[in-house]
């Protein structure tokens, strides 16, 4: 039986996420799209056949003929409707972040106890990525020999939204790499450092991290979310034996005018198109088998990415390092094979 999908938000990600569903992934049927401007609603719904269209989230989620349901509406609202759906049962894609606040990650985090299974799958889509999976591989087979330290850049073309503030570089678009770092390197982090050039264009600027793991490795990241060339996101593990770094799936390279080039992606729905159809796909296999998608982020990775992307904004704020101080993992997490 088809997999009746609600996806609720109508903007970049929940357009792309309709997409997918109705496209890319068999199995699944695109059931309603919600938004709170119907007319928002009506527009991917006709794009991409979806059944029906509403305007209440809550409503939709406790719908009968709605067997699961993608948060890609705006961040603040991605912890109430985690909620929601733990409280119907529901299998829920979340966007990230799963909150700005790790307080209340704890509240979903609770919920899945108090329910005693996960339901929560997080929109960590890096861990579905090929490069980013051959990276873990390589530090898992011993191939470059113990890992010590992962650089990386992420840098998009111009902020996603008008709302997007010089916080959300580290709040919203560097939880990718505080959980791709932790998915490729199988541990935990420990302290974190902070820094901004003053790009003096009155835009948000780039932010550089520095991290320390438990492990005593260190992970550097630049988020530039004006960088304006395009949308260009480097990764390289390096070992003491040798390195691997990200490709980027670029299709063709042209010759002319005593020129070579390859062009970027305009943003992350094309450099990353493979991992999200493969983390669909593992979420529709979720939904249909109720067991966890090995590999996948759940609601304790969301917890992880938040702390430390709040210990990533105080550091910014009070120029010094900050530990990162992560709450007890829950029974339900334990088996959590993030080594
Ligand atoms: C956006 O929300 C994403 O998830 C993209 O992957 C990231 O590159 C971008 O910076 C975020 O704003």
């Amino acid at each position: 039986m088809s997999i009746r999908i609600a996806v609720i938000g109508a903007g970049i990600m929940g357009s792309d996420h309709a997409r997918i569903f109705a496209e890319e992934v068999p199995g699944a049927t695109l059931r309603v799209v919600c938004d709170a401007v119907e007319e928002r609603a009506r527009r991917i719904a006709d794009a991409f056949g979806s059944a029906d269209i509403a305007t209440e989230a809550e409503a939709v989620i406790a719908r009968a003929d709605v067997d699961a349901v993608v948060v890609a509406s705006p961040d603040r609202t991605h912890t109430p409707l985690s909620l929601a759906c733990i409280a119907a049962g529901k299998p829920v894609l979340c966007e990230k972040p799963l909150s700005q606040s790790p307080a209340e990650c704890a509240r979903v985090i609770a919920a899945e106890h108090a329910l005693g299974r996960r339901c929560v799958q997080m929109g960590f889509m890096r861990r579905f990525d090929p490069s980013y999976v051959e990276m873990r591989a390589a530090r898992l087979d011993g191939s470059i020999g113990r890992a010590l330290m992962m650089h990386n850049f992420h840098r998009n073309v111009e902020t996603p939204a008008a709302d997007f503030t010089p916080d959300m570089a580290i709040t919203n678009s560097a939880p990718h790499e505080f959980d791709v770092a932790r998915f490729v390197l199988g541990g935990e982090f420990a302290t974190m450092s902070a820094w901004a050039p003053d790009a003096r264009t009155g835009k948000v600027g780039p932010v550089f991290m520095v991290l320390e793991t438990r492990d005593a490795q260190l992970v550097t990241i630049e988020v530039n979310n004006n960088a304006a060339y395009g949308y260009d996101v480097r990764g390289e593990l390096v070992g003491v034996n040798g390195a691997i770094a990200l490709s980027n799936p670029v299709h063709a390279a042209r010759d002319a005018a005593l020129r070579h080039s390859t062009a970027y992606a305009a943003d992350w729905r094309a450099r990353f198109f493979e991992a999200y159809r493969r983390q669909n796909k593992a979420f529709l296999r979720f939904v249909r088998t109720g067991a966890f998608p090995p590999g996948a982020a759940d609601a304790w990775d969301g917890t992880c990415a938040a702390v430390v992307a709040q210990a990533g904004v105080l550091a910014l704020r009070e120029g010094r390092k900050i530990a990162v101080e992560l709450p007890a993992k829950p029974e339900l997490y334990s088996f959590h094979d993030n080594s």
